[in-house]
């Protein structure tokens, strides 16, 4: 899969490239994932990416000639075919992100990541390259630069090859509608706080059972909505 992200700050994406599944898998060549300076695709001498609002009011929006140069360009240089390619616009306006989502789009060879800064994006960005607007919650950030971590992340992990172990995706795949079990390691007792017996008694099927409870019980209690939609 190819990832490419446009934003006004590529350099914040260095380092969270670097590190982890996303590194492993560049290195494997499972995914080539580039951040790409939206400065490039402007033409002006200020190198002007915002303009003030039509109809008034606060801040700025971002103007949709490099926008759409820049998505144009990306999907032109990459060979694959726009049937293969889905644009995100990252968006506090757009459809909640859910693992659902994710696998829908695991199964792209090209996404590119559009982050905006300042109030929004022209709208007509979005009917001109078809984008699909993607939130990542609701809660103020600062710029849709994190939101593109956070979905660039969250697709990698799943291509096949990127997991050490591909047994925790397919777990994944089951627990959508469910929390995870609390997990326990060494030391058995710390601080008068001692692990569940049932963990440390080498009975796998207890251990299953238990589990499962714990997994229902938990999200009973803090996640209700979850068992609603199962
Ligand atoms: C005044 C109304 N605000 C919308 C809630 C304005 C506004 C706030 C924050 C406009 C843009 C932003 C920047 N946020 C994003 O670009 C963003 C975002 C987010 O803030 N929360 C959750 N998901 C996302 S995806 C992109």
């Amino acid at each position: 899969m190819r990832i490419d992200i446009v934003t006004i700050f590529p350099e914040m994406f260095r380092d969270v490239f670097e590190f982890g599944i996303l590194s492993r898998a560049r290195d494997r060549g499972i995914v080539d994932l580039s951040a790409h300076d939206l400065r490039k695709w402007t033409t002006d001498r200020h190198r002007t990416t915002d303009d003030s609002p039509y109809g008034g009011g606060p801040g700025m929006v971002m103007k949709i000639e490099p926008l759409v140069a820049a998505v144009e360009e990306l999907a032109a240089k990459s060979g694959i075919d726009s049937s293969k390619r889905r644009i995100i616009l990252l968006s506090p306006r757009g459809e909640p992100l859910s693992q659902p989502k994710i696998r829908l789009l695991s199964a792209a060879e090209h996404v590119v990541l559009v982050s905006g800064r300042y109030e929004g994006v022209d709208e007509r960005f979005v009917v001109a390259t078809g984008a699909e607007e993607i939130s990542i919650g609701d809660y103020v950030l600062s710029g849709g630069e994190i939101p593109a971590m956070v979905v660039a992340d969250a697709l990698v992990r799943l291509l096949p090859g990127a997991l050490a172990d591909p047994a925790s995706a397919q777990h994944d795949s089951f627990s959508d509608s469910v929390l995870d079990h609390p997990h326990y390691t060494r030391p058995a007792l710390f601080r008068g706080l001692r692990v569940p017996e049932v963990l440390l008694s080498g009975d796998h099927a207890a251990v299953d059972v238990w589990r499962e409870q714990r997994a229902l019980e938990d999200t009973r209690a803090r996640r209700p909505e979850l068992l609603q939609s199962s």
